[in-house]
């Protein structure tokens, strides 16, 4: 049967008339994939330090990005993935989990061994890397909640292609330093090409980068070791019967863009690499880093038994004192960092589950397929568990309002066509291509009021810069607003401060720390203090933060930052 469909397929293409290759294989209907069977998997771990007479010291590594066959379920066939690694062979989706150490430095050469076409669709009419190449794909590694020199930064224009034969017009270096000089925390890895975010990310360019520091960290005692101490990276796909990864190839405006669709979505759940997988949990504390690395799926996570989560950080930071929570909603690229306590559990086996709209807030319900995420089989028996969640955690200086040296609007544009297809978005107006127009002092903390005139949640990911929400507001006679900011993209000239008179939304507890993403309300202004410096300190960078190429800033559903929801952010002294 399956052969036969492939025929089809090629038979198509050779009348010139396959334009979508659903067409020839069908699309896999996730319902007939038993939930539950795949162990989870613990990726594989990259030490970032060598331990010499007891102290650990600077290591480099090579990590190569590899096409090759992965296993994402019992019953799918294997399916042609982009996977990060040291070796093809020990490549995995997502790739190894690299660990570091506060104030031990990593260098890292990203070495792209990709082919030179694409295993997915990607669209020519959206500004892309691809358009520029012959030598194979352009990849360049961006490190999310890095705090860290430009050149190591991963701009969208610093792309390679294999060799480094071919490169973009901001690639400055072959290995990348980074310096983990900032406090722990959970960062990841993932891929940063012009144009091509949203379709390497799918075809499985991503992995997690935790920092440890354990003078800070030990004397908590939360759950640890390779054992007790788990990334979860969660994210959605769809898959035709023949095991191959289905992105639709056809655009929501096929006359203006013939492949790009504002959301990706698919029905499977895959945690660590494995549709709706299984994992044998001891009846005690675990700690879970929860990262969500969905093109544009946002989860609101919960167990089916009253499981709660204790939540002790998020993307870049810890909590000041841990938030219990029944409910965990995570937009793409946010990090939970949590421990659940399974000896609390009445039974021996919970799914942890997910019933956020998608798109969030306003699309489709969850679905029997979509709303899984994972099973926890507990064992019966009691552990002796010494590990604990302490009451405080890690104190940062609060954000200060009044020490912010500049004001900024960064506002939320979407476009459509007059029957409401979205063709494109953008911040204030301008394309990533536009001259730089933010531009803080190194060492500076800023207020941003960031405008959503969209229907979307949009989480945005500032790089280098950690923020804090202070304030929530909902904006009142929207469509006059909206009307003159279209007009004239200009806030103050808009008066916003007229219109930020709605409703006020408090910040949920266990996110009122320091971040690097953060869900942007629709129809809010979010008002943030962003800071230009370490929160846990005022040391200055160990790094020239003013240099080329500059970092940048932008919304992190892959979709909408591919086209073009991206923004240059220049440092200066
Ligand atoms: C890492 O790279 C830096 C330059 O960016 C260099 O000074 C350092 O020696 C390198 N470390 C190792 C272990 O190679
Ligand atoms: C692909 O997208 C097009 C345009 O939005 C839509 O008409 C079509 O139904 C989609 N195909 C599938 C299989 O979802
Ligand atoms: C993952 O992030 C995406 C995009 O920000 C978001 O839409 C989705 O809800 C998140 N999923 C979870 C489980 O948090
Ligand atoms: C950093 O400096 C600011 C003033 O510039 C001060 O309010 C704050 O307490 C300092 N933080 C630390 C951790 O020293
Ligand atoms: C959920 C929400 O309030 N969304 C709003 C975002 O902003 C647009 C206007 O620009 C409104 O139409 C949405 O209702
Ligand atoms: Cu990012």
């Amino acid at each position: 049967m399956e052969r036969l469909l492939s025929l089809v397929t090629l038979c198509l293409a050779v009348f010139g008339f396959c334009v979508d290759k659903t067409w020839g294989v069908g699309l896999l209907d996730p319902s007939k994939l038993p939930m539950f069977v795949d162990e989870l998997p613990d990726m594989p771990r990259l030490s970032g330090f060598e331990v010499v007479n007891g102290v650990p010291v600077s290591k480099s590594l090579k990590i190569g990005m590899f096409r090759k066959k992965w296993k994402f379920h019992r019953d799918l066939p294997p399916t042609p993935v982009f996977a990060y690694g040291t070796s093809a062979k020990a490549a995995t989706v997502p790739g190894p989990t690299i660990e570091a150490i506060h104030g031990v430095p990593v260098n890292v050469t990203w070495q792209n061994h990709l082919p030179r076409k694409h295993i997915l669709p990607w669209d020519p009419t959206i500004p892309t890397a691809m358009t520029m190449v012959k030598t194979g794909i352009p990849a360049v590694v961006h490190l999310h909640g890095a705090i860290d020199e430009p050149e190591s930064d991963g701009n969208a224009y610093a792309w390679f292609t294999p060799k480094f034969k071919e490169r973009g017009s901001t690639w400055t270096k072959k290995t990348y330093h980074y310096s983990n000089a900032q406090h722990p925390g959970n960062l990841w890895y993932h891929d940063h090409a012009m144009g091509l975010t949203r379709v390497n990310l799918l075809a499985g360019l991503i992995g997690s980068y935790i920092i440890r520091h354990p003078a800070v960290e030990e004397p908590f005692r939360l759950p640890h070791g390779n054992q007790y101490d788990r990334p979860l990276v969660v994210f959605d796909r769809a898959f035709r019967r023949d095991g191959s990864l289905y992105m639709n190839s056809t655009g929501n405006n096929p006359s203006i863009h013939p492949q790009w669709q504002p959301e990706y979505f698919g029905d499977a759940i895959i945690v660590n690499g494995k549709a709706w997988p299984r994992m044998v949990v001891r009846r005690r504390k675990y700690r879970f880093r929860i990262l969500n690395a969905s093109n544009a799926r946002f989860f609101r996570f919960y167990f089916t038994n009253g499981l709660k989560f204790i939540h002790v950080g998020s993307d870049s930071t810890y909590n000041q004192h841990p938030v219990t929570v029944n409910k965990l909603l995570v937009a793409p690229s946010e990090i939970a960092d949590v421990v659940v306590d399974f000896s609390g559990s009445k039974s021996n086996s919970v799914v942890l589950a997910n019933d956020a709209e998608y798109p969030y807030p306003s699309g489709d319900p969850v679905n029997k397929i979509n709303s899984r995420v994972m099973k926890f089989l507990i064992t019966r028996k009691k552990e002796l568990d010494t590990s604990r969640v302490p009451a405080k955690l890690v104190h940062y200086p609060s954000p200060d309002a009044s020490s912010a040296s500049q004001t900024r609007f960064i506002t939320m544009y979407e476009y459509t066509t007059k029957s409401d297809e979205p063709t494109h978005l953008n911040l204030n107006g301008k394309s990533p291509d536009d001259p730089v127009t933010e531009q803080p002092k190194v060492g500076t903390s800023e207020i941003w009021y960031v405008i959503n005139l969209t229907d979307d949640n949009h989480p945005l990911h500032i790089h280098l810069g950690l923020f804090s929400v202070l304030d929530q507001t909902e904006l009142i006679k929207l469509d006059e607003f909206k009307e003159c900011m279209m007009k004239l993209k200009d806030a103050t000239k808009c008066h916003v401060d007229k219109y930020a008179r709605g409703r006020n939304t408090a910040v949920v507890a266990h996110e009122k720390g320091w971040k690097n993403v953060y869900k942007m309300l629709p129809g809010y202004v979010t008002k943030i203090l962003v800071r230009f410096s370490y929160v846990h300190t005022n040391a200055s960078y160990p790094f020239d933060a003013t240099s080329e190429p500059g970092y940048v800033y932008h919304c992190h559903i892959l979709d909408h930052e591919d086209n073009v929801m991206m923004r240059p952010l220049k440092l200066v002294n």
